[in-house]
């Protein structure tokens, strides 16, 4: 990574087009002297020697023409989001007044920002940890309220903390450890000594349990997809719309209505989950309807859980039985819906014993009953029964799982081999750190952080 703390840095802080306000944002030590190049007090202050505090004025090009009147945020290091000088200029949000504005700045010796690079700088200048430059974009990017504390809680340190506290007892043995393989002759059995040993272990229970918040961490941040499914005329659409509480679908007695691909997001016990209703899976004759079903079948593929929706008034049919076959060969959970209930009383069992299913429901989506229960069985399976404590610290991606699962593996593999050599155990302890230290970004490889901060939008 080409990385110059030199530089001073400027973009575009808001999101393209019209707003009330939009920002310019400059990081770098000559933040204060560019801005001063380019803006003129109301009050006459010089910018360059400005303190910690908001200057009302103007920005003007190099003729001393007005560009826009500002509000001019001077946060001096290392008190700002970088730790660095910043100057964050408020003018009107249009993308004429911010592009002259950021061109000013670029033309007084800024360069344009990377994608990411102010959090990039927060995360070199030791003010955040990688954990927590991750948490900013799920932050920005979260869909639910319960998307939005997992992220705050990583933000605020919360999960670092969680993870900085299994790494001192690591750390801790390790240190025990080298000073007995540097000092042989001291006595052996107290090298790993009975409490430190125990602490290890609770270390390892630490890291098993950040790594069973995985799954529910990841729903929370990245949403689901509920695919309904079932044949015509069951009430698919009935039942999108009960999930909804909107008349979105066209519900109709005439079977094949929904020929098209209906989608809209619900939040189910947190999760964001993209909800689609489909045409009915069935052979059909009519062109439209049979790209309607061939959509249905292409919405499947990115589905975490279909909805089988039945009619209670009609026995199951083989091709139902199929469809739940199909999904099951395509590893995605089944929750059977058996809809109408209002007309016909039927239980909530799997008619197909030998097709298990993720879990049966009873509704009728016209009357709405039932609708909590089948809410409350789609979040079971999408969250593994684990549910989401906002009180408890989640992790929330892939790498940070993986570097876990590595951390864990060889503290079991140290656990396994009990009592061998204190080289053994130093090297497995070692591999641990360095996998916890992959996550906060303590020993990140430069390609993963590139990679992360790329991920990040202008301006962030
Ligand atoms: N009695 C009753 N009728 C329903 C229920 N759900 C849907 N229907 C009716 O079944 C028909 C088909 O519904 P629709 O949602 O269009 O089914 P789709 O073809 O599977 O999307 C319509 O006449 C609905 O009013 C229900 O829970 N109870
Ligand atoms: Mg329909």
């Amino acid at each position: 990574m080409e990385w110059n703390a030199e530089d001073t840095i400027a973009a575009i802080a808001t999101p393209p087009g019209e707003g009330g306000v939009g920002i310019v944002r400059m990081s770098g030590p000559r933040s204060r002297a560019i801005a001063a190049e380019i803006f003129i007090s109301s009050r006459g202050r010089d910018i360059r020697s400005a303190r910690q505090r908001v200057y009302h004025g103007h920005i003007v090009d190099a003729a001393g023409q007005t560009i826009d009147e500002v509000l001019l945020h001077v946060m001096r290091a290392p008190h700002s989001y970088t730790r660095e000088d910043v100057v964050e200029i408020n003018a009107h949000g249009g993308p004429a007044p911010l592009n002259a504005i950021l061109q000013e700045a670029l033309r007084h010796g800024a360069r344009l920002a990377r994608p990411g690079e102010f959090t990039l700088r927060a995360f070199l200048n030791g003010r955040i940890d990688l954990v927590q430059a991750e948490a900013v974009i799920d932050q920005i990017r979260a869909r639910t309220r319960a998307g939005l504390q997992a992220a705050n809680a990583a933000a605020s340190g919360a999960l670092s903390k969680a993870i900085y506290a299994v790494r001192d007892v690591l750390r801790e043995a390790l240190a025990h450890i080298e000073a007995a393989v540097d000092f042989p002759e001291e006595d052996l059995p107290d090298l790993v000594n009975k409490s430190l040993f125990a602490r290890l272990r609770g270390a390892h229970r630490q890291i098993r349990e950040l790594m069973d918040t995985a799954d529910a961490g990841r729903m929370v941040r990245e949403g689901a997809v509920a695919v309904i499914a079932g044949r015509p005329n069951v009430g698919k659409s009935s039942l999108f719309n009960a999930l909804l509480r909107d008349a979105r679908a066209i519900v109709s007695a005439q079977p094949g209505t929904t020929r098209d691909r209906l989608e809209e997001y619900i939040t189910i016990a947190g999760v964001p989950v993209r909800l689609i209703d489909t045409a009915g899976i069935r052979e059909s004759g009519d062109e439209v309807e049979r790209i309607g079903v061939e959509i249905a079948r292409q919405a499947l593929d990115s589905a975490n859980l279909a909805l089988l929706v039945l009619d209670a008034t009609q026995p199951p049919a083989p091709e139902e039985a199929q469809i739940a076959g199909e999904l099951r060969d395509r590893e995605i959970p089944v929750l059977l819906v058996i809809n109408k209930t209002d007309c016909a009383a039927v239980a909530p069992e799997n008619p197909w014993p030998e097709t298990p299913l993720a879990a049966v429901c009873a509704v009728s989506a016209t009357h709405g009953t039932g609708i909590r229960e089948l809410e409350a069985a789609i979040a079971e399976i999408l969250l593994g029964g684990a549910g989401i404590d906002a009180a408890q610290p989640m992790i929330t991606r892939q790498h940070q799982k993986d570097s876990l699962r590595r951390a864990e593996e060889s503290l079991q593999r140290l656990f396994d081999a009990d009592g061998v050599s204190p080289e053994f155990m130093a090297l497995e302890l070692r591999d641990a750190l360095a996998a916890l230290g992959e996550i906060t970004g303590e020993t990140t490889p430069e390609d993963i952080l590139d990679a992360i901060f790329a991920n990040f939008c202008i301006g962030k």
